[in-house]
């Protein structure tokens, strides 16, 4: 089938992504440098004993310098993993373009559709053509991803004869934590059967939350929450301009609430929640409907019968009374799923009665059929519950129903309360990358060709200072075991890189913390308006709010 590109697609093959400054001169001028080592913030002893090999190894940063990595040919594999994320497309042709800078016979493969492409031998290699067809595009659809986890030996040993098969040397993850937990695994099998095969991770997810000391976001939360802002101030627009409609809006963020508040930041919404603060406050399902009813009925003693909520998908794993639940039904999901889907109707309550604890069976039997449903379905391949398919904003939307209707009956409420809900998740995860997430991908992938060609191994690819034009840009890699932790995963302790969840002392939340009394009463909405890929560098290289007040803050501490 020919495919017909849009005038903004062929505008984009032609742009250039910028680099870091080191990067512009050709690689001959740099040298890689070592700092302190990099140890994970808890869990140490225990991370040391799993990764015996790729424990305790030192941050590295390139600088000016005359090169002095080995001169080798490099054959290498890459893989995108777990949910898509704009810009997924530049790190492989940057990495394309580094391996082929450096010698022209250098080859790249594409595993298809995740990890399973590395246990099955599945892959393309990548050629001028092909690549030229993916600069600058969304999506993961040059070799498709995947969401199955390396963890075991055998799958370790069936990856190792794949790439000798193929002559690969290095193999490229690109991923979130779940990704990168992988790609540590699989380094440290390779360095201890002397495999010859290194492993460099790129920090993706447009849940923005790896990150850490050593990363200031992954790639494709720009882009992503860009587009959700551009979303909800149009949704804003019509709200202030139609007058009769409360919009409760779900965002996509598996665990951590950065994507709801960055939204928030960028457009002032009513009501913004952010899970980490229902966990760290145990606000309850009924407070947080609270919380919403008084905004209501503010509001619409102004009368503005209408309004905007910001709900993150993760809300429901935090409030106090479900978190406790789902843990409990990962757990029985990851051994009983078979027995469960076996049974129907109140047999499947009786049964569930049994494996769960007296107060979450109770918090289950008093949720709505279609939660309950949903809460059952299946995990991913991590164990976890699929929240984007749980339909939060419904719930809440009910809730806050069913209380305004007491309130009405009581004569305490007198306005009118017409919700529409909304889920933001799959419309942002594969636009054009900002211009923001275009360079910075390129730059990881040029950067882990750098860190494989000076034989690091078990590293994540870093680009740091990303407030700052992308020439004032720092590049170097973490070691991935330094970013671990263990944690609860289908019934069991694992290692896990450590996910960064919002920070209730951090700037961003500070910021919005101020503001959000103001904004629940008065309408102060904000229209970031779409992203912008040409025009001054002002509107067209902005980076996100939480980077913008992350760095400023940061800045500050340095003095
Ligand atoms: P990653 O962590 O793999 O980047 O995926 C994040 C995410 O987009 C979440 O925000 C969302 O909950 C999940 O993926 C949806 O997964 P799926 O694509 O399997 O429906």
């Amino acid at each position: 089938m020919e495919s017909v590109l849009s005038p903004l697609q062929t505008a984009r093959y032609e742009y250039k992504p910028k680099l870091p400054e080191i990067y512009t001169h050709g690689m001959c001028g740099i040298i890689a440098a070592e700092g302190e080592p990099w140890l994970p913030s808890s869990d140490c002893e225990a991370i040391r004993n799993i990764f015996p090999h790729t424990f305790g190894m030192n941050r590295v940063y390139f600088r000016k310098g005359d090169n002095c990595a080995p001169k080798k040919k490099i054959n290498a594999g890459v893989i995108l993993s777990g949910g898509q994320a704009p810009g997924g497309h530049n790190v492989i042709t940057g990495l394309y373009d580094a391996l082929k800078e450096a010698d022209p016979a250098n080859r790249l493969v594409g595993f298809k559709n995740g990890p399973s492409g590395l246990l099955e031998g599945s892959c393309i290699e990548f050629t001028d053509d092909l690549i030229d067809r993916y600069r600058n595009t969304g999506g993961f659809d040059i070799i498709g991803s995947g969401r199955t986890k390396l963890e075991t030996e055998e799958q370790f040993k069936i990856a190792a004869e794949v790439c000798a098969k193929l002559g690969i040397s290095a193999v490229v993850v690109i991923g979130g934590d779940d990704s990168n937990t992988n790609a540590a695994m699989l380094a440290e099998y390779f360095v201890r059967e002397n495999a010859g095969i290194q492993v460099i991770g790129c920090p993706k997810t447009i849940d923005g939350d790896l990150k850490n000391e050593g990363v200031e976001i992954s790639f494709g939360f720009d882009t992503a929450t860009k587009t959700y802002a551009d979303l909800i101030g149009n949704i804003e627009r019509d709200a202030c301009s139609a007058r009769k409609y409360w919009h409760f809006i779900k965002v996509m963020g598996r665990s951590a609430s950065h994507v709801a508040l960055e939204c928030a930041l960028r457009t002032q919404p009513n009501v913004c929640i952010i899970s980490e603060e229902v966990e760290a406050k145990k606000t309850s399902f009924t407070e947080i409907t609270e919380q919403i009813v008084r905004s209501v009925c503010a509001r619409s003693e102004r009368g503005d019968n209408f309004g905007v909520v910001i709900v993150p998908e993760s809300l429901i794993e935090f409030v106090p009374e479900l978190k406790d639940l789902i843990a409990e039904l990962n757990d029985v999901l990851a051994s009983k799923s078979e027995e469960l889907a076996a049974r129907a109707g109140w047999k499947k309550y009786a049964y569930l009665e049994t494996l769960l604890s007296p107060s979450s069976y109770k918090v289950f039997t008093l949720l709505p059929s279609n939660i309950q449903n949903q809460l059952l379905m299946d995990r991913d391949q991590h164990g976890n519950v699929q929240l984007s398919r749980i339909e939060t904003e419904k719930l809440l939307i009910e809730l806050v129903r069913k209380r305004l209707a007491e309130l009405k009956h009581d004569e305490i409420y007198h306005g009118k309360f017409s919700p529409l809900s909304h889920f933001f998740g799959y419309e942002g995860r594969c636009a054009f990358p900002s211009n923001f997430d275009a360079d910075y991908c390129y730059s990881l992938g040029y950067n882990a060709f750098m860190l494989i060609s000076y034989s690091y191994t078990g590293y994540l690819s870093t680009i740091s200072n990303l407030a700052r034009p992308a020439a004032e840009w720092r590049a170097g890699g973490v070691p991935l075991t330094g970013m671990m932790n263990l944690e609860r995963r289908s019934g069991r302790l694992k290692p896990v890189i450590k996910k960064s969840l919002v920070d209730l002392n951090g700037a961003p939340f500070r910021y919005f913390a101020e503001r959000r009394g103001r904004w629940a009463v008065e309408t102060c909405y904000t229209f970031p308006g779409a992203i912008q890929y040409y025009g001054p560098p002002s509107v067209c290289d902005a980076v996100t709010k939480t980077l913008e007040l992350e760095q400023t803050e940061r800045m500050k501490k340095r003095g």
